[in-house]
């Protein structure tokens, strides 16, 4: 059985989806953020060394950072669902997406929310934050127009993985200006298994 280590208002809640999507049993284990500094509680630490979430234990594993965690979970539980065959070229395109969320695409949006906190001081970095926001939210747009999902016809992990993005770029009220990432956002939350994991995982910040 996976237990998901779930914080609230964070990036777990798409593990949780992904579960929700698979039909798979899992088990939540709850953790809360301090209200304050919005940091994630000690007792994470004990589970894994960076207290950060999502993380998840399965069969005495312990596996972090979603990216790995959406593969992990697809390839040893998804019985060939949500990834396209390993073989083909569309499966290159669905590990780039699942890489790039984190490596590449978050990177402006959480300097963009710590600089947030800085006021005027912020002012010298905010170009190229803004500039860096503008294209990479630009390439995400392009590589959804005219699609339903990011790597063929059916939703895989890449969405999965790549909502996030698209989700705090809606918190910081970026995604009117990106039409096909907006579409995309809001087919995926109409889907049966996000709104069940959205009932399941409690507060989300980031789900409308
Ligand atoms: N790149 C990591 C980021 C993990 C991460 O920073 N998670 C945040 C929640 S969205 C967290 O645990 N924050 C609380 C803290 O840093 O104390 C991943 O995708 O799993």
């Amino acid at each position: 059985m996976i237990t998901v280590h779930h914080l609230n208002d964070s990036r777990s809640q798409r593990i949780l989806w992904l579960l929700e999507e698979l039909g798979l049993p899992y088990e939540i284990k709850r953790y809360q953020r301090n209200a304050e500094t919005r940091l994630a509680p000690p007792e994470l630490k004990a589970v894994h060394p960076l207290g950060k979430s999502p993380v998840i234990t399965d069969n005495g594993r312990t596996i972090i950072e979603s990216g790995a965690i959406v593969d992990y979970i697809i390839r040893r539980h998804g019985g060939g669902k949500l990834q396209p065959p390993a073989d083909s070229a569309a499966y290159d395109e669905y590990q780039q997406w699942l890489h790039y969320a984190e490596g590449s695409a978050m990177l402006p949006l959480m300097l963009a929310l710590y600089t947030s906190r800085l006021g005027e001081a912020a002012a010298p970095l905010r170009p190229r934050i803004d500039s860096e926001l503008a294209n990479h939210l630009g390439y995400i747009n392009g590589s959804l127009k005219g699609k339903q999902f990011l790597v063929g016809n059916t939703l895989t992990g890449a969405d999965v993985q790549l909502s996030f993005v698209g989700e705090v770029a809606g918190a910081f009220g970026l995604r009117a200006a990106y039409p096909d990432m907006d579409g995309w956002i809001k087919r995926l939350h109409e889907r049966p298994a996000y709104k069940k994991a959205l009932e399941k995982g409690g507060a989300y910040a980031y789900g409308s």
